[in-house]
Parts: structure tokens; sequence; C-alpha cells
């Protein structure tokens, strides 16, 4: 029977439902259908079933629009609520929805126990389950197996196939990485793997077959090594702060070690992932007693409030005080060039600084969030009258920007706090700026603490 199945994937000749549509979700259901698939991409909001019916991508990805109109307007992808009870037709189900932590850090697996409910319910023999959220180890073993099989009266890997399928886009690069990332498959058992992988061969140029809590496990540890990572440094850039040596320095000469490559320290680390996933790959290790994944959320969860100090100095050098001073900080966005302000560093900064009662005005091109922070429509605007630049996004528009135009229009005695590093310190102390950078503190440093 595993056989017909697999014919008819690659004959695609199956109709497919994405449960949740979000970045990911709308993203693999467009890349299915270009490929031939008949999708239907299923989620709980109104607003996004009617947008996308439109043909208008609700999220601002390169190249989805283009997927998304071609394939609604020729009959290959359609948007539907859970309600509209279109499941019955399915032949495989990808469940996309957002697993994220609770306060105390545990995983919050509402949402995919709302979806798997959906999904027991219709649930038949020779139907494909794959599941993208990201997921603690052996969730799937522990939770999502028995879930389904207890809704359905069926046996997995016998009557019906599941499989984990984690994803592997960064946000901004999301239909290229789809397709070119190699693809982890792990079913929970071998036809549930041998499946799967035969889906995902359709349209990822590379898949690599494993079972389902190891692949739990590598998707866990790639986040997580990039977050341990950037905390690494960012703690050099502190040290750095201490010597008044300049990390970005230090960074290029150690990365000249052919088996050395450090990261970018910044403002923190932000977005829907990495501030999460070290948790999850944590949630239920008992044995460690000197945590090296714990201490580097520690050290990236302290980066905001390193900024707003770089903030308090910059301006006590200017002899300015936090509650007169106007303040423009630069990016919402938790990374460059996307429009996602989930999780980003820049909320911690401007309520620190809000509470100190400085003056704020954000501005980001690619985002409307504020977090409580009055917004400006234009960089110049932001700017304008403002005793400190704060950094805190490296938008492109901001890696270009004219420092001498930016001088004009701020007061006199400006500060920059460059928590990117993407201001040449120099250039900017030649115009009269004071300059702050994370990792680099020319005078002294002392005080701050
Ligand atoms: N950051 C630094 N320094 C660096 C690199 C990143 O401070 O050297 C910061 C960014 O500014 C941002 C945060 O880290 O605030 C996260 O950005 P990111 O580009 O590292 O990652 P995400 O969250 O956009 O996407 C990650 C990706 N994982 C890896 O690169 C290992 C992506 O492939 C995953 O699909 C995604 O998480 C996910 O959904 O899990």
């Amino acid at each position: 029977m595993v056989e017909k199945l697999i014919e008819a994937i690659r004959n695609k000749k199956i109709t497919l439902a994405l449960l949740g549509s979000g970045r990911v979700g709308l993203s693999t259901a467009a890349i299915f259908a270009e490929a031939g698939f008949h999708v239907i991409a299923v989620d709980i909001k109104p607003e996004i079933v009617n947008t996308v019916n439109n043909g208008i991508s609700p999220i601002d990805e390169p190249g989805l629009q283009e997927l998304i109109s071609h394939n609604v307007k020729i009959g290959r992808l359609k948007a539907a609520l859970m309600s509209d009870n279109l499941f019955n037709r399915m032949d495989a189900i990808i469940v996309s929805v957002q697993t994220p932590i609770t306060q105390d850090k545990k995983p919050n697996l509402s949402f995919l126990i709302n979806a798997l409910e959906d999904v027991g319910k219709i649930l038949k023999k020779e139907i494909l389950v794959t599941i993208s959220s990201t997921l603690a180890p052996r969730t799937m073993l522990e939770k999502i197996r028995p879930k389904l099989e207890s809704l359905s009266g069926l046996k997995s890997d016998i009557d019906f196939y599941l499989a984990y399928v984690p994803e592997r886009i960064a946000p901004g690069n999301a239909v290229k990485e789809f397709i070119n990332s190699p693809r982890l498959v792990g079913g929970v058992g071998p036809k549930s793997t041998k499946v799967a992988a035969e889906l995902f061969r359709t349209v990822c140029k590379t898949v690599i077959e494993t079972d389902a809590t190891t692949a739990e496990i590598a998707k866990l540890a790639e986040n997580t090594f990039r977050d341990v990572n950037i905390a690494f440094a960012k703690e050099l850039a502190l040290i750095c702060e201490q010597c008044s040596v300049d990390v970005m320095e230090v960074i290029k000469l150690a990365n000249t070690h052919p088996r050395v490559n450090i990261h970018m320290p910044g403002p923190g680390v932000g977005g829907p992932c990495l501030p999460k996933d070290p948790y999850l790959l944590l949630n239920q290790s008992k044995l460690v007693e000197y945590d090296v994944i714990k201490s580097a959320r520690v050290v990236n969860d302290y980066m905001p409030k390193h900024i707003v100090r770089l903030v308090l100095r910059a301006l006590k050098e200017a002899e300015k005080g936090a509650g007169s001073s106007r303040i423009a900080v630069l990016g919402t966005a938790y990374k460059a060039d996307v429009d996602d302000s989930r999780l980003s560093p820049s909320e911690p900064v401007i309520h620190y600084l809000l509470e100190l009662g400085a003056n704020i005005i954000v501005y980001d091109p690619y985002c409307r969030e504020g977090f409580g922070a009055e917004i400006a429509d234009s960089l110049h605007e932001a700017v304008k009258d403002a005793d400190c630049l704060v950094i805190m996004t490296d938008h492109k528009e901001f890696r270009n920007l004219c420092l001498k135009k930016v001088r004009m229009l701020m007061k006199d005695k400006s500060a920059i706090v460059d928590a990117k590093r993407i201001v040449n310190p120099l250039k900017a102390e030649k115009l009269g700026f004071l300059y702050y950078g994370v990792g680099f503190v020319k005078r002294g440093y002392k005080d701050i603490y």
C-alpha cells in the first residue's frame, strides 16, 4: 500500500493541506503548489485566508508573492479556514503551527495540540502527516504519535505515516532556503520516513533520512549552536570594551585561523526561533550542573540592558540626562531586511529608555512596530533634533547611512550607539559624534558599572 502512495506523490496526484499558514507554512504551501500539487493552506485567521485567496501574500518574503498569485490564479493553491472542513479529501497534511515556550521556559504545545485534534478526527488509512513545527526532544514519540493514534484508532507506520520534517528556513530568504537547504526527514518508523522523504524530494534539492527524535534534536542543535556562538561573540565584545580594544578587529584576526569562525556581537538575539529553541533542547535535560546553553541565553538576554548602559554613558559624556534627551532608535525588526519584530532586542531597549523618561522616536523601513515609542516615517524625521542615535538593526538603509547628513540634523554633542557595528567609528568621530559601539568603547569604562 505504501508503494501506491509513493507513486501518487511522484506523479503529483495527491492533495496536500498545510496547517498553519504563517511564514513557514505559507512558503511551504506555495512551493508545493508551484511543484504541481493541489494545496490547501489552512489557518485560523480569516484575514490570512482572504488575502491569500485574493492572490496576495500576507507576508513580505522575496519570491512568495509571485508564487502565491500564480498558483491561486491557476487553482492549485487555495486558502481555507480550519472550520471549512476541507480536510476530508487530503492525502498528506503538513503541520506548521507555532510552538512557543511558556513563561517558565517550557514547551507550549497548545497550538499544536489544537491542530492535532483536527488532524486526528479526519485521519484515515494511507494518509501522511508531517510536522514542521520545532519540537522538544521526543515530542513526536511521546506526545504526537499517541495523540493521533488515540484520536483515530489507527496505528502509525502501519495504517498511516507520521514524520518530523523540521523547517530550516531563515526569514527573508525562506523560498530559496526551502529549496536549497538539505531537508531532514525523520519518521516514527521506516515506512513513514520513506513516504515523507518522497514528498519532500519533489521540492527540496537534498533530503536526508533519519528518525524522528534525531531530527528533533538536530533541528534544536542548529539554532542552539548559533545562540551559543553569538553569546560567545558578545562576551568577547564586553571584554574588549573593558580593554579599550575593538572587538571587530579581534574577531577579524581570530577568524584568520582556519578552524575559527566567531559570530557577530549585537544588541541581543531576537526572532521566533533562537531565543526559545535552546530551552526546548533543555526541556528534559537533568544532568547538567554548569550549563553552557543556559549561560548563553543569559548573556544574550543581558545585551539590551548593556545597550541602554552605553546610551547612558554616551549621554553622560555629552553632559545630557536621559529624561531630557531625544533618542532615535533605528530598527525594530529583529534582524536585517525583514519585517519581523518578534522578540526583537529593540523592545526591551525601548522599554528601558522609556522608563528612564527619554523621548524616543523609532524608524524601521520594514516594520511599523514602535514598542510604545513614537514612530517616524523616515530616517531623517527620526534623527532630526535627536541627542543620541541607537542603531539596533543592520537594515540596508542603515548600512548606507549618510553620516554627514545625520550629523547636520541631530543636536549638538550628539552620540551614536552602534549595536550592530555598521558605522565606522573614526568617520563618526571625525564628524563630531560621540561614538559608542558594542565591543568598542574608546574612553574608559569603569563608570558604566
Ligand atoms: N545574530 C547575531 N549575531 C550573528 C548572527 C545573528 O547577533 O552573528 C542575531 C540576529 O541579529 C537575530 C538573531 O541572532 O537577532 C537570530 O538571527 P539568525 O539570522 O541567526 O536566525 P533566524 O532566527 O532568522 O533563523 C534561524 C536559522 N537557523 C540557523 O541559522 C541555524 C534558520 O535557518 C532557522 O530555520 C530558523 O532559525 C528557525 O525557524 O528555526
